[in-house]
C-alpha cells in the first residue's frame, strides 16, 4: 500500500493548481456576483483536458483513473468550487456517452465534448421525483426509428447554455427497470428552458428546468438497451459523487488556507488569534478531518477504478463525509474570520454558500446513508 501520489499524479495536480490560480480564482467572486458562466475559461479548461478527465483516450479524452481526476478536481475547486463543479457534471455526462452510445453517436459528441465546443447536462431529476429518482415520469414512447420525448426536468446543471443533454426517461413500466437513457441535443425542437434559478451557492452555472414537448429524437441516440438507463445514471453518479466530494475538499483546503493565515496576522487581546489554544485546537481539527476526508474520497476512487464489488458504498461514504466534513472546515474557517468572515470581500462566505449544496444533490447525503445501510445490511 503506497499513499504517495506518483510523478504524473503530481504534474496533473501541479498544472490544475496553477489554472485554478490563474484562471479560476482570480474570478470567481465576480461569477459569483454577477452570476455569471464563465464559457471562455472552460473551453480554456478544455485544452488542458479538464473536460475530458476520465473520457477514453479513444474519443481523444486523458483516459485517466477516477483517483487521478478526484486529485485535478480538488485542485479546481480551491479556485472556483462552482465552476469545478460544473466540469464535473461535463466530464460525468461525456463519460456516459462515450460508455453507453452507440458508436455513431458517441463518435459524433464526445470529441466535440472534450475539446468544450460542446458541453452537456444531466437530466435525472424531475419536480416530483428528487430522492426517489425510480420513480420519475418523463416518458419516451418509440415511433418507428424515432422516440418522442415528454416531460419535465428540474435543477439541470448548466441546462440553457449547453449543447447535450442526458436524459432518463420511462420507456417501460414503473419502477427502475422501466427507465431508459437518451443522448438528446439540446436544441431539438420542443425542448424548453426554464427561468435561470436564484440561487445560494454555485452562482457561476446556471441551474434550469427542462420541459420536453413532443421532442423527436433518433432511436439510434438510445444508451444501451431500453431499461438500463437507471442503472447507467447510478454508475455515472457512482463517479459524480466522488466529484462533488473531491470539490468539496478542494474548497474547504482553500479555507483553511485562508484562516491558517488569517489568525496569524489578525490581532486582538494583545496577541495574534493564532497564540490562543482554543483557535490552535480548532484548526488541529479542521486538518485532521480534511485529510480523513481527502483520504476517503481516494480509497473510493481507487474502489472505482478497481471495480471492487463494494464500489457503490465507498463512493455514497466518501460523498456524505467529505461533504459533511468540508462543510463544517469552511464554516469554522469563516468563523475565525470573525465579522470580516460574513463579507464579500473575503472568499469564507461564498465557500460556505458554495459547499452546502455538496450536500443536497448527487444525491442528498440522507440518500447516501441509505445506500451504506442498504449494503451493511443486504446478508
Ligand atoms: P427530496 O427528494 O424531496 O428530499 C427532501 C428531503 O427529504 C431531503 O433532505 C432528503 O434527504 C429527504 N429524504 C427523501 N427521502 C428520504 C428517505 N427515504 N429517508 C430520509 N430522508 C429522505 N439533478 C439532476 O438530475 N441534474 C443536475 O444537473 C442537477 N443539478 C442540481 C443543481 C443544484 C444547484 C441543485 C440544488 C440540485 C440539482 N439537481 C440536479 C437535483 C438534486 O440532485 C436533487 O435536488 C436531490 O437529489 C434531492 O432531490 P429533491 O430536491 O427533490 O429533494
Ligand atoms: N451502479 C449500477 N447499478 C446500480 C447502482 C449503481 N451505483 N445503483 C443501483 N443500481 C441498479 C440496482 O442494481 C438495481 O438493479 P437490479 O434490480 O437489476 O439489481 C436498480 O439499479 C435499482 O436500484 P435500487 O433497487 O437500489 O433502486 P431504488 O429505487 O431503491 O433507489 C437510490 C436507489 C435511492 C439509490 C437512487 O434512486 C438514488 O441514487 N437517488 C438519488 C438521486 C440522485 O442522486 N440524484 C442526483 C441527480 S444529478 C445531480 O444532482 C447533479 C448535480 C448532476
Amino acid at each position: 500500500m503506497d499513499f504517495a501520489l506518483t510523478e504524473q499524479q503530481i504534474a496533473f495536480q501541479d498544472a490544475a493548481r496553477a489554472f485554478a490560480t490563474h484562471e479560476l480564482a482570480p474570478h470567481a467572486a465576480e461569477w459569483d456576483e454577477r452570476e455569471e458562466f464563465p464559457l471562455e475559461v472552460i473551453r480554456r479548461a478544455g485544452e488542458m483536458g479538464f473536460l475530458s478527465l476520465y473520457t477514453p483516450e479513444a474519443y481523444g479524452g486523458l483516459g485517466l483513473s477516477r483517483l487521478d481526476a478526484a486529485i485535478v478536481f480538488e485542485e479546481l475547486a480551491a479556485g472556483c468550487t462552482s465552476t469545478a463543479a460544473y466540469l464535473t457534471i461535463h466530464n460525468m455526462v461525456s463519460w456516459m456517452i462515450a460508455s453507453f452510445a452507440k458508436p455513431d453517436v458517441a463518435e459524433y459528441w464526445v470529441p466535440q465534448m472534450v475539446s468544450g465546443a460542446k458541453l452537456g447536462s444531466y437530466c435525472l431529476t424531475e419536480p416530483g421525483a428528487g430522492s426517489d429518482a425510480a420513480s420519475l415520469k418523463t416518458h419516451a414512447e418509440k415511433k418507428g426509428d424515432v422516440y418522442i420525448l415528454n416531460g419535465s426536468k428540474m435543477f439541470i446543471s448548466g441546462a440553457g447554455s449547453t449543447e447535450v443533454l442526458v436524459v432518463m426517461a420511462r420507456t417501460g413500466g414503473p419502477g427502475p427497470k422501466g427507465v431508459s437513457a437518451f443522448v438528446v441535443p439540446a436544441d431539438a425542437p420542443g425542448i424548453q428552458y426554464g427561468k435561470k434559478e436564484k440561487k445560494m451557492g454555485w452562482n457561476s452555472q446556471p441551474t434550469r428546468a427542462v420541459t420536453f414537448d413532443n421532442v423527436e429524437i433518433p432511436a439510434e441516440n438510445l444508451l444501451g438497451e431500453e431499461g438500463q438507463g437507471f442503472t447507467f445514471a447510478m454508475k455515472g453518479l457512482d463517479g459524480g459523487r466522488i466529484n462533488i466530494a473531491t470539490c468539496a475538499v478542494g474548497t474547504a483546503q482553500a479555507a483553511l488556507n485562508a484562516a491558517q493565515r488569517y489568525v496569524q496576522e489578525r490581532q486582538q487581546f494583545g496577541h495574534a488569534l493564532a497564540d490562543f489554544q482554543t483557535v490552535q485546537f480548532r484548526l488541529a481539527d479542521m486538518l485532521t478531518e480534511l485529510i480523513a476526508a481527502r483520504q476517503m474520497v481516494r480509497l473510493a476512487a481507487w474502489k472505482l477504478d478497481s471495480g471492487s464489488p463494494d464500489a457503490t458504498a465507498y463512493c455514497a461514504m466518501a460523498k456524505r463525509l467529505a461533504t459533511d466534513l468540508s462543510f463544517n472546515v469552511a464554516n469554522q474557517a469563516l468563523q475565525l474570520f470573525g465579522g470580516y468572515g460574513y463579507l464579500k470581500d473575503f472568499p469564507l462566505e461564498r465557500h460556505v454558500r458554495d459547499l452546502r449544496v455538496h450536500q443536497i444533490l448527487e444525491g442528498t447525503n440522507e440518500v447516501m446513508r441509505m445506500i451504506v445501510a442498504r449494503h451493511l445490511l443486504k446478508d
